[in-house]
């Protein structure tokens, strides 16, 4: 079998990869030159856990080849970007935009597969348009289904072979195809359904986990007013068999759970109202956050206060900035007139002006240290190494990630979000 793969990102590039070690020829395209010009040269244009060494077998096994342009194939995977427009609505370019890459290059008995998440009825109302064009009878000479990917960043190599998958077929020979295929390496079990359906269950999890996430922000702004540490009560909360609170923090990030949510809010305006309230507290997040720091900096009495930033992926162990709540965090932080520099292990260029490279240079001179994203190099650190740099020693820890006695030791004040 032969496989084409439309989007080389954060998705298409681990999973041809996966393809093409269990020894399927893959073909991926990707309309980014230098990315598949790195990819070629095995070279990562993305931070993933285990996936440098599986590239560099994937191609020099000659299984797995890269170009801007898809190939025949007997099997499209089309794993492209869909994100939303500054108005809140489902951008479905990229989607269509591919589906219509791969017309010229569909045959009789091809399968295509969309793994994006997408608002529901895209495969009915977008997909299904463009492919007609081929002539091909859709669900007898051409199948088609959803398969949304459901893997996190940072764990994608265990989640791809270990999670559930789901697979909803536009019929039940496009199902049984897919299944299929992803039999080649998934370990989980595949639940089969409609179309329509697989995208309503995509969109359901991530929009289930916006909606937690905000209840555990609410509590946590409670928690301040009412001299409760919410970290302490969720975790308690937790011990009930029946219930699972996420955790709070200082806004919600990704391409996915940021995101997923409007498609919903889109789709029926009038009756996704917990949604969209929960949309909008975590929105709140960065700015409550930086508003906090500034508390803490004005009740100290602190002239010209400095603050340095650590974290700015959007969230642990990884390089990906987007929708990082830490950048907006920044803005607001700035936007208060405060001096700042920022500092992320991950993000080995510096993206803008306050951004470091050092530690040090970070820390210097500054009177308050935000932790906005919990990365284990965070949690490892040993305070007493550059204390004596700090004009203050303040530390809000938005992640309540630190281990608060070590800080304490080091002659930090230790405030924590929700506390
Ligand atoms: N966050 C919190 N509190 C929590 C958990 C997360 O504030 O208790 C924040 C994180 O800091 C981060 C954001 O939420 O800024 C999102 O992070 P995440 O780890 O929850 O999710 P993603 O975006 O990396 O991946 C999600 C996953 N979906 C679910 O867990 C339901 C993943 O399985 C999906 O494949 C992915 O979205 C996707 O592509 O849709």
């Amino acid at each position: 079998k032969k496989l084409c793969v439309i989007g080389l990102g954060y998705i298409g590039l681990p999973t041809a990869v996966m393809f093409a070690n269990h020894g399927l020829k893959v073909h991926g395209m990707d309309v980014n030159e230098k990315a598949v010009s790195m990819i070629a040269n095995k070279q990562l244009h993305i931070e993933e856990n285990g996936l440098q060494e599986r590239l560099i077998q994937a191609i020099d096994s000659g299984n797995l080849t890269v170009s801007t342009s898809p190939e025949k194939a007997d099997v499209f995977i089309i794993a492209v970007p869909s994100p939303i427009n500054p108005d809140k609505t489902a951008n479905l370019e990229y989607v269509r935009s591919a589906t219509r890459s791969i017309v010229p290059f569909v045959e009789k008995g091809n399968l295509v597969i969309l793994e994006s998440t997408v608002p529901p009825r895209t495969v009915e109302d977008i997909m299904i348009p463009v492919l007609k064009e081929t002539g091909l009878e859709l669900g007898k000479d051409l199948f088609i289904s959803h398969s949304p990917e459901r893997v996190i960043p940072g764990r994608v190599f265990v989640e791809l072979v270990q999670n559930d998958r789901i697979v909803g077929g536009i019929n039940e020979e496009s199902s049984r195809l897919t299944v299929e295929l992803y039999k080649t390496f998934v370990q989980g079990e595949i639940h089969v359904t409609d179309a329509t359906t697989a995208e309503m269950v995509k969109v359901i999890e991530n929009t289930y986990r916006d909606v937690n996430i905000a209840f555990a922000n609410e509590l946590a702004k409670i928690s301040e007013k009412i001299g409760v540490n919410v970290w302490e009560a969720i975790k308690l909360a937790n011990h009930h068999p029946r219930v699972n609170i996420h955790l709070p923090g200082p806004g919600v990030g990704g391409h996915c759970i940021a995101v997923d949510p409007w498609f919903m809010v889109e789709l029926q305006p009038n009756l996704a109202k917990m949604i969209h309230l929960a949309r909008t507290t975590n929105d709140s997040m960065p700015e409550y956050t930086a508003q906090k720091a500034k508390n803490i900096l004005d009740a100290k009495g602190i002239q010209h206060p400095r603050v340095a930033a650590f974290g700015l992926a959007f969230k642990a162990n990884i390089d990906d900035m987007r929708e990082s709540p830490s950048m907006e965090v920044i803005h607001h932080i700035k936007e208060r007139g405060l001096d700042l520099s920022a500092y992320d292990p991950h993000i080995k260029e510096n993206k803008f002006e306050q951004q470091t490279q050092s530690l040090d240079e970070a820390v210097t001179h500054s009177d308050l240290i935000i932790v906005l994203t919990e990365h284990q190099s965070f949690k490892d650190l040993d305070p007493a190494t550059f204390a004596d740099k700090m004009r203050t020693k303040l530390v809000l820890d938005a992640k309540n990630c630190l281990n608060r006695q070590l800080w304490e030791q080091a002659g930090f004040e230790v405030f924590t979000l929700g506390d």
